[in-house]
């Protein structure tokens, strides 16, 4: 069963909505039933890393409230909700017997969901790894990628009765490049060899979940979610349309690529000169049939050309434009979304695309007897959703809309200090107070509102 939606102008029947969310941003109670730590524990320990200093201790509590998450979701009229598992909770040293607790907890939740006529989605990895694993050389390691298709083993056999729709990798590229190439996230290191072979790892891990998946013989579907970019060019010059297509590469066809079956893109490797750490047969088990693609969309940038050199192996540059931008300084533009999707899938050909993450952080500075008149996040949903209306109508398999996030949570390395929730969680109290953009959200699925 699932819940009652209305429906919503210009979408199909059985377009699913929802919202999405990720265990280490929102659940909090980080030391229950023998919890391992991940990584994400130690960055935040270290000290500069997080702003405001804060941790996902505490996070939105969710692990203790989640009667109130479920009804939370069930006055929005949902259909789906996405959540990752923590690994550390169900193996707290990254591999062995599962913690029965830990896997109890999702069983029940996925209870409360289904009783609530919500259907979970789940990601495996949501960039909580754990620590013990980062100890013995985290994803630039090989042996990482054969403990994640363990890990996801287990998470299939114990929830694979209640749960439909598998996310094996949250946007691996942030764990590559952002955890071992630039050291802003988890685990910190800053070395551009690592990253690209924690790349490879990633995705082969991603391989084997998603073929011991298929061994299981369960009726769902399995996909990953990927953070493309595929910029704008800043002018219709050459050099700039050259330069936005270099600076897709790494966020988009370096994980497409051999996705679908055409390994890696060889120049770009190339010309940085990465040898990935391939085995025989590493790129078949990575272009194990995909049911979906997930893309989590949130801007779009104009690039432009500039001098290429060490630090800029591309030659490229952001240039400035005209389009509002959201708390995180990224750019506001709607119809960035249905040019993305039409660009993935006229290059991959993807057999259903899914937005498992669009949404936006703004001051939410407007309040009113505790309640936040977000309007500027009411226009940001209305337009990319409007922006999702036009991919259908041009013809994309998109199949379903997952707004970024039910509640204020654990923003990585910015902390505490944006806000990205429909719903606002006092951080004394832990109380949830749904802002106008909950409102609005649930009117759209009612069908009272048009996008
Ligand atoms: O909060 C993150 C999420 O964990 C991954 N996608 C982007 C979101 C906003 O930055």
């Amino acid at each position: 069963m699932t819940a009652m939606q209305g429906r919503v102008e210009g979408f199909p029947a059985g377009f699913i909505w929802g919202c999405s969310n990720a265990s280490y941003q929102s659940e909090g109670s980080l030391h229950e039933l023998g919890r391992g730590e991940s990584i994400w524990d130690v960055f935040c320990r270290l000290g500069g890393k997080v702003a405001g200093g804060g941790s996902g201790e505490g996070a939105c509590d969710s692990w203790r409230r989640m009667e109130e998450d479920v009804a939370l979701l069930r006055g929005l009229g949902v259909g789906a909700y996405r959540f990752s598992l923590s690994w550390p909770r169900i193996q707290p040293s990254g591999k062995g017997r599962p913690v029965q607790g830990a896997i109890d907890h999702y069983l029940r939740f996925c209870d409360l969901l289904a009783e609530a006529g919500i259907e979970p989605i789940v990601t495996l990895y949501h960039w909580d790894l754990p620590q013990a694993l980062e100890d013995e050389g985290g994803w630039p390691m090989r042996e990482t990628a054969f403990r994640f298709a363990d890990y996801a083993a287990l998470a299939f056999d114990a929830l694979g009765g209640r749960v439909r729709r598998w996310v094996t990798l949250n946007e691996p590229w942030c764990s590559a490049f952002l955890g071992y190439g630039s050291g802003e996230h988890a685990p910190g290191r800053k070395d551009i060899g690592s990253a690209y072979r924690a790349a490879h790892h990633l995705l082969l891990g991603h391989g084997l979940a998603v073929g011991s998946y298929r061994e299981t013989g369960l009726p769902g579907e399995i996909g990953i979610t990927l953070n493309p970019a595929t910029p704008r060019p800043a002018t219709r010059r050459e050099q700039d349309i050259l330069a936005a297509q270099r600076f897709s590469v790494e966020r988009t066809a370096l994980w497409l690529d051999p996705l679908y079956g055409r390994g890696y893109p060889e120049a770009h490797l190339a010309a940085r000169g990465i040898a990935m750490p391939i085995e025989a047969g590493d790129l078949g088990r990575i272009a194990a049939e995909l049911d979906f693609l997930g893309v989590n969309y949130y801007n779009e940038d104009a690039i432009e050309a500039a001098p290429a050199g060490a630090g800029n192996p591309d030659g490229v540059a952001y240039a400035g434009d005209w389009h509002g931008r959201t708390a995180m300084g990224w750019s506001i533009v709607p119809d960035g979304l249905a040019r993305m999707l039409a660009r993935i899938h006229g290059q991959w050909r993807p057999k259903a695309l899914w937005v498992t993450e669009n949404g936006a952080a703004f001051a939410d500075e407007d309040m009113e007897a505790g309640r936040v008149h977000d309007r500027d996040r009411i226009e940001y949903l209305r337009s990319h959703i409007a922006s999702c209306r036009d991919a259908i109508a041009a013809g994309l398999p998109l199949r379903g809309y997952l707004a970024w996030t039910l509640m204020d949570n654990f923003e990585w390395s910015f902390g505490y200090t944006r806000k990205f929730g429909l719903v606002r969680v006092d951080s004394a109290t832990g109380e949830r107070h749904p802002k106008d953009s909950y409102h609005w959200y649930r009117d759209l699925l009612a069908g009272f509102v048009a996008p």
